[in-house]
């Protein structure tokens, strides 16, 4: 179970930050889509920041989360999947990748372990290794639950011969946790002395409203195939706290007429089914009550519409 925002407000701790060893940096977790970089800052953080979906793609803006300890303040920077694509929407997404490396401290170069390197995933290691970004590269192999032993050493080996010079190669499994912890330890090696940049009671950058939009998202992923999805925003209209309830009205934008029948569902038992999880997960992660009101509105090609993307934070 992960922890809810009011849980975790109720356990703030506070930490002494006044220490002048104290370490504090960024961290940016990159990598080609559906490699596990969302899932990993969750584990991390011990709560659902970012949505994680089986489809590739899901993140598709640059979102925080932050860890910190007496010691230390980590902040991690999930971007969306390195990949090729021809819309605006696309585009802008890989840009926020590689703008989140730049300035990053430490680069976190993620990969699936469960399948063989492709060539897009041995071009990004080696665009990284090249050198031209100065930071100390990490290389995080996942899914190592789906891998066995003999084929982890042979892949290890293969990644360190792309780049020869990254500062570890650490084997995980984001999904059940194991080398997490040792991953973590390897990172805080490399963050500069630096008092927090963000209050230790913080967890992520994002509102109560944006993460509203991502859950409703998550959801229109997970039931739907095909392009769909893809072409699919989330905008919310209404945020607003009544009582112990909180009421939002959400708008789920489609590229197209013929995407909202199929949105919706015969007698409207999609939208339904995608209102009803959305508001579990909602009730989950705020700790209270949640009354949600899904519309659907065709907005034609918004994903190439600069100014559509613009508002939608993309
Ligand atoms: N078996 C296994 N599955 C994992 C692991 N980590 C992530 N996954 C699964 O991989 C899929 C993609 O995970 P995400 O965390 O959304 O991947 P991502 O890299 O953030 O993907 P994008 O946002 O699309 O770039 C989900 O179905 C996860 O449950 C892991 O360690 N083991
Ligand atoms: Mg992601």
């Amino acid at each position: 179970m992960s922890k809810s925002l009011e849980d975790m407000i109720n356990n703030v701790q506070t930490f002494d930050t006044d220490n002048e060893n104290y370490r504090c940096g960024s961290v940016a977790l990159l990598g080609r889509p559906n490699v596990g970089k969302s899932t990993l800052m969750n584990k991390i953080i011990g709560t659902k920041v970012a949505i994680v979906t089986p489809k590739p793609q899901t993140t598709r803006h640059r979102i925080l989360g932050i860890h910190s300890d007496e010691n230390q303040q980590m902040v991690f920077v999930d971007t969306p999947g390195i990949h090729k694509g021809s819309k605006q929407l696309n585009r802008n997404m890989v840009k926020v990748a590689y703008a989140a490396a730049e300035e990053a401290d430490v680069l976190c170069i993620m990969q699936d372990g469960s399948k063989p390197l492709d060539r897009g995933s041995m071009a990004l290691i080696e665009r990284f290794a090249d050198g031209r970004l100065a930071q100390p590269r990490i290389h995080v192999i996942n899914k190592i639950d789906q891998s066995n032993k003999d084929r982890l050493l042979p892949r290890l080996q293969q990644v360190q011969k792309l780049d020869p010079d990254a500062v570890a190669y650490v084997p995980i499994s984001a999904k059940k946790g194991s080398q997490v912890e040792s991953l973590v330890k390897e990172i805080s090696k490399y963050l500069p002395k630096r008092q927090p940049m963000y209050d230790p009671e913080w967890f992520t950058d994002q509102s109560q409203r944006q993460m509203a939009a991502e859950y409703v998202r998550e959801q229109v992923f997970l039931s739907m195939y095909q392009e769909i999805p893809f072409q699919t925003a989330v905008e919310i209209e209404a945020f607003e706290g009544l009582g112990n309830k909180i009421e939002i009205t959400a708008v789920i934008l489609v590229a197209t007429e013929r995407h909202k029948p199929m949105l919706i569902g015969k007698r409207g038992e999609l939208m339904k089914h995608i209102g009803i999880k959305t508001r579990e997960g909602l009730e989950e992660l705020l700790g209270c009550k949640v009354n949600l009101k899904l519309w659907v509105k065709v907005q034609k090609d918004w994903f190439n519409k600069p100014s559509i993307l613009q508002d939608l934070g993309l």
